[in-house]
């Protein structure tokens, strides 16, 4: 990897031990005459009111007087495992700055009370009730409860997020939040082919996902530059292909081990794992690695530009077909979710009538192993299966002609992702002047990647056919966990609002005063942020 060469931020910081540092926090605590059991300061400040929170809510009815955390808080649960295991990572996010034991127990009422209950909740959404003798969050599933913790979550204090022990006093304002998502669809996309990153970088980049209630990781696996996944059939593909990235650092794969652990921390954090296999192009890193893959029997070299568009897998040759079926047998054996994407964007070097042959051979494999197929939009020039999703990526420049053929197939029944790359793509710079990223579909500053509305976006396209929307990042310019941080912060929280809030609830100048309240909670968190002036950040964008 390249990391550490030419960084534009810090990554990774050295933490001392907790240990010392909640003594040193007790110690600031008795310097500024508060108490360890949250005695509230004669100053104390107003709770967060309710509708402070990204996405927006769908309704919040403020009323009534606040609940306190406190060290004799409780976190009750019924019953369910998952309900505990929501309980339990909402304590382990407290403890660190409140310093109190907050045991998660299934009896008892008031504190805090996470509750699975029958009601109009859907999938995903939660009902939130505060008042002075507790908050409780109610939801029909375990995501339900997740979401409506990280709803608690931007209620309490910016300093929660910290991982010393912080004076408080740690109030959630009065009333109640009933909440349920747009789209079912949430999505991020992080390219570790371009650049590797890390288990730990990718544990790190879930976390910020689910701070704002995102539910789909999709993992760009595989490019020219690099096969970030281990094969056991076909072993050189990680171990060769995977060897480099832009660049020419030394690259790296995911052991089936590592994959999984990224699956099961995803899981824990309800975002489901969507990998990609690019095909039939974006290959290079595959034909580099077995000569047999190529149509002249020859495997080209490793490559580290940028380019696209150059490699193709040799789409007449029935040995292809073995490779495909090996690797999409074996991912999938990999993913619990619903969802394998076959990539199928660039095939420039690929014949049209290929590429549809192409499609029309590969999509029926993943459907044998039991996963459905999600393609780039341009497998609408192709057949895509039943029940396919393709993911819009064009712009607004983008001819009719292409635009006329996503929407065919969407009024045929295929589900769209909607990426335009002009309002989405993280990758690209917010200005002239921004330091890394690329250009092709313009600049994108912040207001442009949230005033949109995916249900009018492509016109004719009937309203169920929209799934959700995703916010690519490709690496070609970035190399470390702060460099996305900085393409993500602040457009990232406006993708996910866009895919959650209803659209007549979103209005530029409201959210950007909500956006400029999240600069406290990066900073806790030490998460980078690109400091955009149509936001009007206050003291804490310095
Ligand atoms: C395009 C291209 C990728 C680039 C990206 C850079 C798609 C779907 N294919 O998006 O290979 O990395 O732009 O912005």
């Amino acid at each position: 990897m390249a990391h550490g060469r030419d960084t534009l931020v810090r990554d990774g910081r050295a933490r001392p031990c907790r240990r010392t540092l909640r003594l040193l926090g007790s110690l600031l605590l008795v310097g500024t005459g508060l108490s360890m059991t949250g005695a509230v300061p004669a100053q104390a400040t107003a709770p967060t009111p309710l509708d402070r929170v990204i996405p927006a809510p769908a309704s919040v009815a403020p009323g009534g007087s606040p609940y306190r955390i406190t060290r004799g808080t409780h976190i009750h649960v019924d019953g369910s495992p998952e309900a505990r295991g929501v309980a339990e990572y909402l304590a382990a996010l407290l403890r660190p700055s409140t310093g109190y034991r907050l045991p998660v127990t299934d009896h008892g009422a008031g504190g805090i009370r996470l509750r699975l209950a029958q009601g109009p909740f859907g999938a995903e959404g939660y009902r939130l009730d505060s008042g002075r003798g507790g908050v409780t969050i109610t939801a029909a599933r375990p995501a339900g409860l997740f979401h409506g913790v990280q709803t608690l979550r931007h209620l309490l204090p910016a300093a929660v997020e910290k991982d010393t022990v912080q004076p408080g006093p740690w109030l959630i304002a009065g009333g109640t939040v009933q909440d349920r998502p747009r789209y079912g669809w949430r999505g991020a996309m992080l390219d570790v082919s371009r650049h590797f990153f890390t288990v730990d970088q990718v544990k790190r980049f879930i976390d910020q996902l689910a701070l704002y209630k995102i539910n789909k990781l999709h993992l760009h696996l595989s490019d020219d530059q690099g096969w970030r996944i281990a094969i056991d059939s076909w072993p050189r593909l990680a171990t060769y292909g995977g060897s480099t990235e832009v660049g020419g650092g030394p690259g790296g794969h995911y052991t089936k081990a590592q994959y999984k652990e990224i699956v099961r921390y995803a899981a824990s954090r309800y975002l489901e794992v969507v990998p990609e296999i690019d095909m039939p192009g974006h290959t290079n890193a595959a034909l580099a690695s077995y000569a047999g893959l190529n149509c002249d029997g020859v495997a080209p070299p490793l490559y580290t530009g940028t380019e696209v568009g150059f490699s193709s897998l040799c789409v007449g040759e029935e040995s292809t077909y073995d490779f495909v079926e090996d690797v999409v047998r074996e991912l999938a054996a990999l993913t619990p979710g619903r969802y394998l994407h076959i990539g199928g964007d660039e095939a420039d070097s690929t014949s049209h009538e290929d590429y549809v042959k192409f499609m029309d051979r590969v999509q029926p494999v993943v459907a044998e192993y039991g996963k459905t197929v999600v393609g780039w939009h341009q497998l609408t020039g192709a057949t895509p299966a039943t029940g396919a999703l393709v993911q819009y990526w064009g712009l607004d420049s983008t001819s009719a002609e292409e635009k006329a053929r996503v929407v065919k197939a969407a009024q045929e029944g295929t589900g769209l992702i909607l990426s335009p790359a002009d309002r989405v793509y993280l990758d690209m710079k917010y200005t002239r002047d921004t330091p890394l990223g690329l250009s092709w579909a313009g600049y994108v500053e912040v207001r442009r990647s949230y005033d949109w509305d995916p249900g009018a976006y492509l016109p004719g396209v009937p309203e169920g056919a929209v799934r959700g929307v995703e916010a690519p990042l490709w690496t070609e310019t970035i190399e470390d966990s702060g460099q996305v941080e900085y393409m993500a912060f602040p457009r990232l929280p406006g993708v996910a609002e866009v895919g959650w809030s209803a659209a007549g609830s979103r209005d530029w100048e409201r959210y950007k005063v909500r956006l400029a309240a999240q600069a406290e909670r990066w900073k806790a968190l030490g998460v980078e942020w690109y400091r955009s002036p149509q936001v009007p950040w206050g003291a804490a964008g310095r």
